[in-house]
């Protein structure tokens, strides 16, 4: 594992100004959230901090990093290049940045289809980047809100509002984010049996 100052530099280099400084706030929410939640701060900081490392890469080169290191991938992560940087980031995190920390890597891996159970590390980064200080979407304070009391009813907000996107613009949804849509939602229907 490399220092904070060596992966903030990577993502400098790499990232335009515009994701560079949405990286440098997922950073600072994932930390405020670790702290309400009890994960590990410093963990979640990293995470936060190299969570869209190759965002700004082109497509194909992504593509290619899934294909050779997963070969029996899901066809439709095949198909929708939103989730490629997630997965191929965590790849190239691991395999060129000497990131050895397997929860920092799966927190990259899952930060944008979610996926079933979870860790409360991959939960904090999900979150962090939904409510970090630079998104402005209608709604975004509620969110934050919600973020407050809940994570994993932020997470069933966030992927209600995905899933249905997706669906309107005819997408198919990816297995993980599905599950993690439902997990959320049981967690919440727990809760609300013990009240
Ligand atoms: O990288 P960011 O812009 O910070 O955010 P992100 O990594 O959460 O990317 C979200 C995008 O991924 C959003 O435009 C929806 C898109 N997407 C495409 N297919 C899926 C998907 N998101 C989820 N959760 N599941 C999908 O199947
Ligand atoms: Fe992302
Ligand atoms: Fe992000």
């Amino acid at each position: 594992m490399k220092s904070d100052a060596f992966y903030q530099q990577q993502i400098k280099d790499r990232l335009s100004e515009k994701r560079y400084l949405h990286s440098l706030n997922v950073a600072q929410s994932a930390v405020l959230l670790a702290r309400q939640y009890g994960a590990d701060e410093k963990k979640a900081y990293t995470a936060g901090l190299v969570h869209d490392i190759l965002k700004d890469d082109p497509k194909e080169k992504l593509l290619g990093y899934i294909k050779e290191n997963m070969p029996n991938a899901d066809p439709v992560l095949l198909s929708q290049s939103a989730l490629w940087h997630s997965v191929a980031g965590a790849i190239y995190l691991e395999k060129s940045l000497s990131v050895d920390d397997p929860d920092i890597i799966a927190a990259v891996r899952y930060h944008t289809s979610g996926r079933e159970n979870m860790t409360l590390l991959e939960k904090v980064v999900f979150v962090a980047d939904f409510i970090s200080a630079d998104r402005t979407y209608p709604g975004v304070e509620e969110m934050r809100e919600l973020a407050r009391q809940s994570l994993d009813k932020t997470i069933e907000e966030g992927l209600n509002f995905t899933i249905r996107e997706l669906c309107d613009r005819r997408q198919p949804i990816y297995i993980d984010t599905i599950q993690a849509y439902n997990c959320a939602v049981l967690a919440r229907k727990q809760t609300e049996e013990v009240l």
